[in-house]
C-alpha cells in the first residue's frame, strides 16, 4: 500500500514537474484532459509554444503515464515502453509516456477506472476486468475457443476482432492496439495437473471474471477471485494452493519461488487491449493523436514477438528453478468446460453475444 501510494505521488509529481499538469498546459496540475486551448506559456515551467500546436524543439508538451498490473520485465511493459519511445520520436519528444509497472498505480480495475478519472493516462489490462464495462471482450474467457496463438491473433487482427477492441470506445476509454498476455496455465503446490479431476479441491486464484471462475468451480477447483498484486503473498502464506497465468507471468513474477508444479492447460487465452483516456486523447492536438495511435498499432507486433520469446525463455527459468512442469492431454479439460458455451453464450448482460460468437467462428472456420 505504501509503495502505491509512493507511486502515485511520484507519478504525480512527474507530471505536475514537467509542465504543471499531465494535460499540458493545463493549471488544474494531473488533470486528465489536455487542455489544448490553454496556451502553455500560461503556466511557469512551460514552454511557450502553445499546446495546440506540435512542439518545435523537442520541448515536452505531453507527458503522459501508464500502469500495469506486472513486472518491469514483462511483455506488457516492455510493449508500454516501445510505445513511449515511438510516440517520443514521432512528436520530437513533445509526447512522452512514463510506464510504472508491478501494479503500483493499482489493481487491473483500478487502472482502468484512472483513464476513467484521469488519474493515469494509458495501460494494458487483461480482458477479464473489461467485464464490468462491455460484454463485447467475454468471448475471450470461453475456455479453448483458440487452438493456437496464431488463430487467436489472427482473431484479433480480423475486422470483428477490431470491433471488440473498440467496443469501449464510448466509456471514456479508447483501445489502441492489441497487446497479448497469453495463453493460461495452471501452476500450484498440490501435485501436477494431469486431468480435470486433478483439480478437485484445490484453492485457486482467477481473474475476477465469473467464467473463469465457472470453468474452474466445473471442473471441482475451488475458485478465489483475487487482484494480481496480492497473488504472490497468497501463495506464500497458504490461503490460495494455485493460480494459473501465461509463463511470463509467472516467470517474471518468481511465482516459481512459491509454487512447485506448472501443468500446461492452455485453458483460456488472454488478449490484451491497449487503451487510453479517452477525454486526454480527444484533446491533443490531431497530429499527436496519430502520433500515438501509430505508436501503439507499431509497437504490438514487438510486444508479441515479446510474449512468444518468453513463453520459450520463461518455462526453461521456472525448470531450472525447480519447478516440474508437465503436458497435459487438452481434450478431457475441453469437454469438462464444454458447459460454459451453454451457459454463456446467449443474449443477455454478462453473457457472449452468439453474433459475436459466430462472428469469431466464422474467422476461425476460414483458417481451419
Ligand atoms: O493481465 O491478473 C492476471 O492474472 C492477469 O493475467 C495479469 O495480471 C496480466
Amino acid at each position: 500500500m505504501k509503495k502505491r501510494v509512493l507511486a502515485i505521488a511520484m507519478a504525480t509529481l512527474l507530471c505536475v514537474g514537467v509542465f504543471a499538469g499531465c494535460g499540458g498546459g493545463s493549471s488544474s496540475g494531473g488533470s486528465s484532459a489536455p487542455a489544448a486551448s490553454t496556451p502553455a506559456s500560461s503556466t511557469p515551467a512551460s514552454s511557450t509554444s502553445s499546446a495546440s500546436e506540435p512542439a518545435a524543439s523537442g520541448e515536452v508538451e505531453y507527458a503522459m503515464i501508464a500502469g500495469t498490473s506486472t513486472p518491469d520485465t514483462h511483455p506488457y511493459n516492455l510493449g508500454m515502453v516501445r510505445i513511449g519511445e515511438l510516440v517520443k520520436e514521432k512528436t520530437n519528444g513533445a509526447v512522452t509516456l512514463d510506464v510504472f509497472g508491478n501494479s503500483q498505480l493499482g489493481s487491473e480495475r483500478d487502472l482502468i477506472e484512472g483513464l476513467q478519472l484521469g488519474s493515469l493516462q494509458m495501460t494494458c489490462v487483461s480482458t477479464a476486468p473489461l467485464a464490468g464495462f462491455t460484454d463485447a471482450f467475454l468471448v475471450f474467457d470461453l475456455p479453448f475457443i483458440f487452438a493456437t496463438t496464431e488463430e487467436a491473433r489472427t482473431v484479433l487482427d480480423s475486422e470483428v476482432g477490431l470491433e471488440i477492441l473498440h467496443s469501449v470506445d464510448d466509456q471514456g476509454l479508447k483501445g489502441l492496439a492489441w497487446f497479448e498476455n497469453g495463453f493460461r496455465n495452471v501452476t500450484n503446490n498440490v501435485r501436477p495437473i494431469t486431468v480435470p479431476d486433478d483439480l478437485k479441491g484445490i484453492k485457486i486464484r482467477t481473474m475476477e471474471n465469473q467464467m473463469h471462475m465457472a470453468a474452474f468451480q466445473i471442473m471441482g477447483a475451488d475458485p478465489t477471485p483475487m487482484a494480481m498484486g496480492d497473488v504472490f503473498t497468497a501463495l506464500q502464506q497458504g490461503t490460495i494452493d494455485a493460480e494459473e497465468n501465461p509463463v511470463p507471468i509467472v516467470a517474471t513474477n518468481k511465482f516459481q519461488e512459491v509454487q512447485k508444479y506448472i501443468s500446461m492447460t492452455g485453458h483460456i487465452f488472454s488478449p490484451t487491449p491497449v487503451l487510453i483516456s479517452a477525454d486526454y486523447f480527444n484533446a491533443l492536438p490531431a497530429e499527436y493523436q496519430e502520433a500515438v495511435q501509430a505508436a501503439a498499432t507499431e509497437a504490438a507486433p514487438y510486444q508479441r514477438e515479446q510474449i512468444d520469446e518468453q513463453n520459450v525463455s520463461g518455462l526453461e527459468e521456472l525448470t531450472a528453478d525447480g519447478m516440474e512442469a508437465n503436458e497435459p492431454e487438452k481434450a478431457p479439460f475441453q469437454e469438462a468446460t464444454a458447459p460454459i458455451y451453454d451457459e454463456y453464450i446467449k443474449e443477455g448482460a454478462g453473457m457472449v453475444s452468439p453474433d459475436i460468437y459466430e462472428r469469431v467462428n466464422a474467422v476461425l472456420a476460414e483458417m481451419r
